[in-house]
């Protein structure tokens, strides 16, 4: 097992089922394979369109914006001794990224027509934000790896604490504590030193059975997670949905990457399987505004959708006019998406998290 981290890509390589290493040719596969088992593993990456940055994404993630929270070390908000010694930093925090205050991003929703089309075998995802069953995916087909907000406890006695007097708690920014014990309670988002939850143990021989992977917006750097993609058997295509490749995603012949916004992945991938029009239709139930709902025909795209169009354009263009090889394709592509990658970095997500924001 493992990352896979040492493993040197070679984009020559040609690939063993499907016909190119590219999304339309994973479409094809899809349809004349009648794939109907795909594990979907994500991470971070999927929600931060919604406003909920990333931990690690330089600027604007959120491990470096915890200036104001006075911390020992970034990581210690989610360190369990360091919460039971001051638990006000953690629950500020929770303040920020509680349920309710987002949206659902098109990545969600892509993976709520997976399930609608009978072809989600199981998702796992690393994120806490509950925003997969706030998008429709059913609880018994997520695995939060992760834990979430979904369910609290108290850290000492155990004993659940109730949703509705929790809610409350965490808006008036107050810490709260176990009726039974007085112990602190903790949502059951699973920190560092504390067990990842039984059902990552019992749904993990999963991707061995699948006949399809889709990895998106993770930067699979936290075990045992971040080996998934690693235990799906040889031969299933797994595709990468990423702003930068990761965990030695690219290395079998098989895999193919889209690298740059989840959101413009996922467009890209339902228009192969011409599936465009039900995503944008399923996206729009998830606006919480009925009017705006009723307004919202084709989603306006984002600056990185923009993008990401313009890319497959011009990509496009230069397999016709020199027919270039998909290999040489995927390094323009990178090389396009890199560069803007690097430029927007500093975009921040200040306008939802003023307080989270660097300083110019
Ligand atoms: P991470 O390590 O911060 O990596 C995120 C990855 O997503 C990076 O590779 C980014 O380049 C990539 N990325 C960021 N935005 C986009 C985008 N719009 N489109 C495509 N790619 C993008 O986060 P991981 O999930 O890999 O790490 C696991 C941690 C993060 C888990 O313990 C989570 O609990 C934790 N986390 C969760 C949330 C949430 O619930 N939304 C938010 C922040 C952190």
């Amino acid at each position: 097992m493992g990352n896979e981290e040492s493993v040197i890509v070679d984009d020559s390589t040609s690939p063993s089922v499907l016909e190119a290493r590219s999304i339309e040719a994973v479409a094809k596969h899809i349809k004349e394979r009648n794939v109907k088992r795909i594990v979907v593993m994500v991470g971070a990456g999927i929600s931060t369109s919604a406003g909920i940055p990333d931990f690690r994404s330089p600027d604007t993630g959120i491990y470096s914006n915890l200036a104001f929270l006075d911390l020992p070390d970034p990581e210690a908000v989610f360190d369990i001794s360091f919460f039971r010694q001051n638990p006000k930093p953690f629950y500020a925090l929770a303040h920020e990224l509680y349920p309710g205050r987002y949206r659902p991003t098109i990545a969600h929703s892509f993976i709520k027509l997976l399930y609608d089309k009978g072809m989600l075998l199981k998702h796992f995802t690393q994120n806490i934000d509950c925003l997969e069953r706030q998008a429709g995916v059913p609880g018994e087909k997520i695995i939060e790896a992760h834990g979430s907000f979904a369910t609290q406890r108290c850290i000492d006695c155990k004993t659940p604490f109730p949703d509705e007097q929790m809610h409350p708690i965490v808006h008036k920014h107050e810490v709260p504590y176990c009726p039974e014990c007085r112990g602190l309670v903790k949502p059951d988002i699973v920190f560092f030193g504390e067990a990842l939850p039984e059902n990552f143990f019992t749904n993990r021989s999963l991707p061995a059975e699948a006949d399809l992977c889709i990895v998106m917006g993770t930067s699979l750097s936290v075990q045992p997670f971040a080996s998934l993609p690693s235990l799906c058997s040889d031969g299933v295509p797994r595709v990468l949905i990423n702003k930068e490749r990761v965990g030695g995603m690219g290395s079998r012949p098989d895999d193919v990457l889209i690298l740059g916004d989840c959101d413009a992945g996922v467009r890209r991938f339902a228009r192969a399987m011409g599936w465009e029009e039900e995503l944008g239709a399923l996206w729009k139930e998830t606006n919480p505004d009925p009017k705006a709902r009723a307004e919202e025909s084709a989603p306006p795209q984002t600056r990185d959708e923009r993008l990401q169009d313009e890319v497959e354009r011009l990509t496009e263009d230069i397999d016709r006019t020199l027919g270039m090889t998909d290999a040489y394709q995927q390094r323009v592509r990178e090389r396009l998406e890199s560069n803007e990658a690097h430029r927007q970095s500093d975009s921040g997500l200040a306008h939802v998290f003023p307080h989270l924001a660097r300083k110019p």
